[in-house]
C-alpha cells in the first residue's frame, strides 16, 4: 500500500466555477483518487477555495460585500457545489485560514533567513481620494500603444499589449473615478529567484516523467531566465506580511501576494484537515516525518504550470527545510467554448450550477472526463455532450444494466440464478476483458484519463457484444441452465462495470452495485476475470433501477443551445 497525495489546483474564490474549470483539474484529480482508494493506496486528496488578491476583494464590492464575509459565502457555495459532483476532496479549505497564515508567514521567513528575500521600492500608481495604491485592475486610462480610451492597467483590451499601469495615458481609478493619481515609492519584498534558478533547473531535470505540456512550461520559463518575483502587496486582504517576531518597518498595511500564499495553501488545507480530524499533517509534507515515501500528484490547468513548477518550488526549495515537493504534475489544455474560452468574468460558457439544472453530475462527469482537454485544446460541444450521454450512457452502459435485470426479474423472479460451466463464449469474454481491464488500469495508473475513458466504454461495450450472442432470451426456451449460467454472468458483469465505472460516475456506479445487491463499487478489481465475475452469488435478490441515464433530446439540446449560446 503506498500513501498519494493528490491536490487539485484552487478554485478563486469569486463565485462558481464553469465546466472549463471542473475538466481540468478538480474532475481528473477527483477520479485519480477515487481510483487509487479503491486500489487499496491510503490517499490524502485536498483542495481549497483561493481567497487572496484583488479578484476577491473586486468580486466582494461587486456584490457589496465585506471581503471576508464574501468568502464565508462563497466558501460555502464552492463546497455544497463540489459536493454535488461527488467531488471527493478529503479536504476543502480555505487559503485564508489562520493554518495558511502561519505557514505563508513561516517560508516568508525562513527565505529571508537564507537571503532569498530582497527589499525594494517600486513605483505604484497612488490614489489620495482612494487613500490607497491602486493594482493593475482598478487604474483605467488610454493605451500608450492604440489609444483605445478604455485600456486596464495590466492589459489593453483593444491590441492586446501587456501594460504596466505607470504606462497608461489619463489614468483613473476604476474604485472612485478619480483622475487625480499620482505614481509613489512603495516598498515590497521579493524573492531572489534568479538567485534560486539553478537549484529549480536541477529539480525540474529530475522530473523526466512529467507530461511534455508541463515540462514545456516549466523550461519555457526556465530558458527565459528567472526574474525574482514581488511577494507582497498593498492590499489590505491577505496575509498580513507584519506578525510576531516580524517586524519590517513599513510594512504594517502590506499583505503577500495571492500567488504566494495559494500554493502554501496546500500543506495549510492538510493542517486544517489535521486540525479538524485529529490526522497528522507532518507525515504527509515532512521528508524528515514520514512523508519520503508519500508520491504526490498535483492537477491543473496549463496556466497554472508556471507557478507550480517554478514559483513555489522557489518557495519550497528557497527555505533549504524538508518539505515534500510534488512528483508528477499532470496538466491540462483548455476546454473551450464556442469560438472562443470559457470565461468567467464575462460569464460565457456552462457554470457548474448551471449544468445540474441540466443533468445529473454523472453525465457531467462522463462527457468531460472522457473528453477532457488532454492532448491538446478541447471544444465543448452540445453535440459531442449528446452523444456521450445519449450512446455511451444511456444505449452502451444503461442499456446492459437494465436489459440483463429486466430480464432476471421477468424470468427468474428477480432471483440470480446458479452459474453453470463455460462455454467457449465465457471464456472468450474473459480473453477479452483481461486485456481491456489491464489497460484501464495501466492507464489510470499513468493519470492518461481519455485513455482510460476510452478503455472503459470498451468494457461497456463487451458487456452488450456478450448479451447479444449469448442470447438468453433464447436460450431459456430451450436450455433454461444455459440462460441462468448467463444471466448470472451478466449480472457479475454489471456489477464489475459499477466497480471499474465508480471513479468517473460514482453515483450511478452506487445504484448499479445496489441493484445487485452488493455494498460500495469501492474495491478495484484484480487481475483474475473470473474471481472478479463471481461477486454475485445465486439466490441473491436483484432489483433493476429506475431509469440510470435519462436521454437528451433534440428539443432539449436546442434549447440549452439558446440558453447557453452555442450549437
Ligand atoms: N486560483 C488560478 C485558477 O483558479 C488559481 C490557482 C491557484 S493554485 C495554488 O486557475
Ligand atoms: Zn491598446
Amino acid at each position: 500500500m503506498a500513501r498519494i497525495l493528490i491536490t487539485s489546483a484552487l478554485p478563486y474564490i469569486n463565485g462558481v466555477k464553469h465546466l472549463g474549470n471542473l475538466a481540468g483539474s478538480m474532475l481528473p484529480a477527483d477520479a485519480y483518487a477515487r481510483f487509487q482508494r479503491a486500489r487499496g493506496h491510503e490517499v490524502l486528496y485536498v483542495c481549497a477555495t483561493d481567497e487572496h488578491g484583488t479578484p476577491a476583494e473586486l468580486a466582494a464590492a461587486a456584490a457589496g460585500q465585506d471581503v471576508a464575509a464574501y468568502c464565508v459565502e462563497q466558501h460555502a457555495a464552492q463546497k455544497a457545489i463540489s459536493d454535488a459532483y461527488a467531488l471527493s476532496f478529503d479536504w476543502f479549505g480555505r487559503s485564508s485560514s489562520p493554518q495558511n497564515c502561519e505557514l505563508t508567514q513561516h517560508f516568508a521567513h525562513v527565505l529571508e533567513q537564507n537571503g532569498y528575500i530582497e527589499e525594494r521600492t517600486d513605483r505604484m500608481v497612488y490614489s489620495p481620494d482612494d487613500g490607497r495604491f491602486l493594482p493593475d485592475r482598478y487604474v483605467e486610462g488610454t493605451c500608450p500603444v492604440c489609444a483605445f480610451t478604455k485600456a486596464r492597467g495590466d492589459q489593453c483590451d483593444n491590441c492586446g499589449s501587456l501594460l504596466d499601469p505607470v504606462e497608461l495615458i489619463e489614468p483613473y481609478s476604476t474604485i472612485s473615478g478619480s483622475r487625480d493619481l499620482e505614481v509613489r515609492d512603495t516598498n515590497h519584498l521579493y524573492v531572489r529567484q534568479s538567485a534560486l534558478a539553478d537549484d529549480i533547473r536541477a529539480w525540474v531535470d529530475s522530473k523526466a516523467d512529467w507530461p511534455m505540456l508541463t515540462r514545456s512550461i516549466a523550461y519555457k520559463h526556465l530558458d527565459e531566465g528567472l526574474i525574482d518575483r514581488g511577494i507582497t502587496r498593498d492590499l489590505a486582504w491577505g496575509v498580513p506580511v507584519a506578525h510576531n517576531g516580524m517586524a519590517r518597518p513599513g510594512f504594517g498595511h502590506k499583505v503577500f501576494y495571492v500567488w504566494f500564499d495559494a500554493p502554501i495553501e496546500y500543506i495549510g488545507a492538510t493542517r486544517e484537515w489535521a486540525d479538524a480530524t485529529g490526522a497528522d499533517w507532518k507525515r504527509w509534507w515532512r521528508l524528515d516525518e514520514g512523508a519520503a515515501d508519500v508520491r504526490y500528484v498535483q492537477f491543473m490547468g496549463k496556466d497554472n504550470v508556471a507557478f507550480h513548477s517554478v514559483n513555489f518550488p522557489a518557495t519550497i526549495l528557497g527555505s533549504r527545510e524538508p518539505w515534500k515537493t510534488v512528483d508528477m504534475l499532470k496538466s491540462f489544455n483548455w476546454l473551450n467554448w464556442y469560438g472562443g474560452k470559457f470565461s468567467t468574468s464575462q460569464g460565457r460558457g456552462v457554470f457548474m450550477d448551471q449544468a445540474l439544472e441540466l443533468l445529473p453530475s454523472d453525465a457531467w462527469r462522463w462527457y468531460l472526463l472522457a473528453n477532457c482537454p488532454e492532448g491538446s485544446d478541447t471544444a465543448f460541444t452540445w453535440e459531442q455532450f449528446a452523444t456521450a450521454v445519449n450512446k455511451d450512457l444511456a444505449d452502451v452502459l444503461g442499456n446492459f444494466v437494465n436489459r440483463i435485470l429486466k430480464f432476471c426479474e421477468t424470468r427468474f423472479d428477480g432471483v440470480t440464478p446458479e452459474g453453470g460451466e463455460d462455454s467457449p463464449l465465457e471464456a472468450r469474454l474473459h480473453a477479452e476483458l483481461g486485456a481491456r481491464m489491464a489497460e484501464l488500469t495501466a492507464s489510470f495508473e499513468a493519470i492518461e484519463i481519455r485513455k482510460s475513458a476510452q478503455a472503459l466504454r470498451a468494457i461497456w461495450v463487451l458487456g452488450n457484444e456478450y448479451l447479444a450472442e449469448a442470447a438468453p432470451w433464447t436460450a431459456v426456451k430451450t436450455d433454461r441452465a444455459r440462460a441462468g449460467a448467463v444471466v448470472r454472468t451478466a449480472l457479475n458483469l454489471a456489477a464489475l462495470f459499477a466497480r471499474l465505472s465508480a471513479p468517473f460516475i460514482p453515483t450511478s456506479a452506487r445504484i448499479i452495485a445496489q441493484a445487485l445487491g452488493q455494498g460500495e463499487p469501492a474495491v478495484w478489481p484484480g487481475d483474475d476475470v473470473v474471481a472478479e465475475l463471481s461477486h454475485v452469488r445465486a439466490g441473491v435478490a436483484v432489483r433493476a433501477p429506475e431509469v440510470l441515464f435519462r436521454k437528451v433530446d433534440d428539443a432539449q439540446l436546442a434549447e440549452w443551445a439558446l440558453r447557453f449560446g452555442g450549437g
